[in-house]
């Protein structure tokens, strides 16, 4: 590069740019070019080395190229600029911008104390006219770019005082539950609403690392910093990527690492067997860990900083250790033996359970069987083995209390999983906005008020809790999330990882500018408004018209979609309402049910024991109650299910009214995706509305309050 010359485009990585396009084959998401308006129009000066450092350069360039700004890296000449990214150690240059500009950061630094920026945060202060963007290593430039980048010209304000930023969560992982080969059942990806896999399609990768690359941007953007790329039900051919595709997976890591994400893999337990020939799996046999240790090491020599393994072991039809007649301890450690020499982790599940129960027998409780299986274990775990557990005893429902093997195993890494890929959730097809929910789960205290809290469990002692994970929602759907408010819950799932006390109203609001942004949009405040008259509520709309007072399920079998009341009441699952002419709900306590409150520390072992004091919301999950059963809300359960009923369609009916108002305001395409799928909202929930309804009042005779339509 010309020693006088600022950076320029074209000299740097990644000039195959899939939004630079006419026709775009996605839609841009939460970073459309508008979104770097702002920061390209200024002059920036980038200081420091390495790979992420280039890509920091490359966004800037790309900005800057785009609106008119310039960018110069590492300069040894004077020159002005408005906006500074530097690392703290890198090299001293004559150059005086890069002098003070650091010299300010140290003492803002020093002002805002409060210990090191750490390996991916980063400080951001004002230095007379100049914005200074200061980090210990390049991840945090990188964060601290896309921090501007969402600030907009607030980045810029005179007055601002000096922040300082470091992720809550040490790992923020996605799950994909992606197919390599097409599965007969769950098809490419296993409760995917998003079309196909980006990653694989038919058997083979899908060859577009573009799109690949992009994603990894929007992740980076959002706080993500690991995946795993493969479904955690791991058949024939996705197995094969431990061993004989694993170029197929260096190719994903190779294309996400300038956006610092670590690539996992799904590996089944059976690997020995299937791929190594052995005749066991047996997680104490010599030779099966030897096989692992082995295997590892190749991973590691292609993919250098590969993340780690994640297990569903036991689990659904899952191999594991219990073949052999060893438990979740013996098996995770064999895999922490074989990847802790590298640097790796080992993620765990926790979801076994037994899915060919009896409906008639009644003492089996699917809610206790993570808790049974886990918690005694405790302490027995490698320090590399990260038990992930769903946030919920269940799966994933629209309202499950908070399991309870959170707060029972203070010796072992735990990661919290929760489920973007809305498969109970309305499927992208609903507007249901998840950030709320997370937020209380992440907030919630399991030894009671005073207590730590979950995000705090999976934060760990100085960071070394096992973090947060989710199961991904995009597919290679044009707007990447199907329904295109979906992405919001992407993006919060990232921001609420990096700072679980976030107000997810908030992050909604940053998701909403960035997605549309101001100067880009016809009547921003109207957009805004409507966006969250839409979005804020979503997901206790949703809960209003489905299954109520947190009893669960009630979908229909397999695909998890619209109301199908007595859907699961007499399978294999566990996943019961027993309703009948008196009452409904799961007796949960120990004084007459399955026991299960008493997994809770005492606070909440003793508040969701009696139905006097159970919260109203997750009454049905711990009781069965007689249908006059007066909640706190004063109204009665049956009346209470009407209401919600009825009300919850009216709220999806004023939602696409809302939507509606947009027309002509956003980009055509989002706004007509959308409003198909309100129309699909409105029409589900208006049959989940009667279905309820007419089921509850068949079985219970008790006549609505209102007189309304029941059939
Ligand atoms: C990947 C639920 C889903 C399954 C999923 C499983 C899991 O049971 O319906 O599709 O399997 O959870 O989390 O492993």
């Amino acid at each position: 590069m010309n020693a006088d010359e600022s950076v320029h485009l074209e000299q740097l990585m990644f000039v195959d740019d899939p939004m630079e396009t006419n026709e775009p084959r996605v839609h841009a998401a939460w970073l459309p070019p508008e979104a770097f308006r702002s920061l390209g129009a200024r002059r920036v000066l980038v200081h420091g080395d390495g790979l992420l450092v280039d890509t920091v350069l490359y966004e800037v360039s790309r900005a800057c190229a785009r609106y008119g700004g310039r960018v110069w890296h590492s300069p040894s000449w004077d020159v002005d600029v408005d906006l500074v990214f530097a690392l703290r150690g890198a090299d001293e240059l004559p150059s005086s911008a890069v002098r003070a500009a650091r010299s300010a950061g140290e003492l803002a630094l020093a002002e805002v104390g409060d210990g090191p920026l750490g390996d991916e945060g980063f400080l951001l202060a004002r230095d007379g006219d100049v914005t200074v963007v200061l980090a210990d290593a390049p991840a945090g430039l990188l964060y601290g770019l896309f921090h501007v980048v969402r600030l907009c010209a607030a980045a810029f304000d005179p007055e601002r005082p000096p922040e300082r930023h470091r992720p809550a969560l040490r790992r923020r992982m996605l799950d994909h539950w992606d197919n390599v080969a097409v599965h007969p059942v769950m098809g490419q990806v296993e409760r995917g609403y998003a079309g196909g896999s980006i990653f694989w399609r038919d058997g083979r990768p899908r060859g577009d690392l573009a799109r690949i690359r992009e994603y990894g941007r929007l992740l980076a953007a959002s706080g993500v910093n690991a995946i795993s790329v493969n479904n955690v039900n791991v058949a024939r051919t996705e197995a094969l990527l431990l061993t004989d595709r694993l170029g197929d997976v260096a190719e994903i890591a190779d294309v996400l690492r300038p956006y610092h994400i670590r690539v996992h893999l799904s590996v089944t337990f059976a690997a020995p067997v299937v791929l190594g020939g052995l005749s066991t799996a047996d997680p104490l046999d010599e030779g099966v860990r030897a096989w692992w240790a082995a295997t590892t090491r190749t991973v590691y020599d292609r993919i250098p900083d590969f993340g780690g393994y994640v297990v569903k072991a036991d689990s659904e039809g899952q191999p594991g250790p219990f073949t052999y007649g060893r438990d979740h301890a013996d098996g995770a450690n064999m895999l922490a033996e074989a990847l802790a020499p590298l640097g790796g982790v080992v993620h765990w599940r926790a979801f076994v359970y037994n899915h060919h129960q009896d409906w008639r027998d009644r003492s089996t409780d699917r809610a206790r069987a993570a808790y049974d299986h886990f918690a005694p274990l405790d302490g027995r775990f490698r320090t590399n083995v990260v038990v992930q557990v769903k946030f919920g005893p269940v799966d994933f429902q629209t309202r499950e209390p908070v399991s309870p093997v959170i707060a029972a195993m203070p010796a072992t890494r735990i990661a919290v999983e929760l489920q973007v890929t809305q498969e109970y959730t309305g499927q992208q097809r609903h507007v249901c906005h998840l950030g709320p929910w997370w937020s209380e789960v992440l907030r919630f205290a399991p030894w009671g008020p005073d207590g730590r809290a979950v995000a705090d469990v999976a934060a760990g002692e100085s960071g070394a809790g096992g973090g947060l994970v989710a199961v991904a929602n995009v597919g290679d759907d044009l707007f990447w999330t199907g329904h295109p408010l979906a992405q919001a819950n992407l993006y919060a799932f990232g921001r609420l990882a990096w700072d679980p006390r976030r107000d997810p109203t908030a992050v909604l609001d940053e998701w909403i500018t960035l997605t549309f942004p101001p100067s880009a949009t016809a009547d921003p405040d109207l957009v805004r408004r409507t966006l969250h008259e839409i979005m804020d509520d979503s997901w206790r709309t949703y809960e209003r018209y489905t299954a109520p007072l947190g009893v669960g399920f009630m979908v229909n079998p397999g695909d998890h979609y619209g109301p199908g009341v007595d859907g699961y009441e007499y399978t294999r699952w566990g996943t019961y309402h027993f309703a009948d002419r008196d009452g409904v709900g799961v007796d949960r306590t120990r004084a007459s049910g399955t026991g299960f409150t008493g997994q809770y520390p005492p606070y909440w072992a003793q508040v969701y024991e009696s139905p006097e004091t159970c919260p109203d919301e997750l009454l049905l999950f711990f009781h069965h109650v007689p249908y006059g059963h007066v909640l706190h809300s004063g109204s009665t359960v049956i009346q209470h299910i009407y209401d919600t009923h009825f009300a919850g369609v009216e709220e999806v009916v004023a939602m696409r009214r809302r939507w509606r108002t947009l027309n002509g305001m956003i980009d055509p395409a989002v706004y007509e995706r959308v409003a198909e799928r309100l129309d699909e909202q409105v029409r589900c929930a208006t049959e989940w509305r009667d279905q309820i309804n007419t089921y509850f009042h068949r079985k219970s005779g008790v006549p609505d309050e209102r007189g309304r339509d029941i059939y």
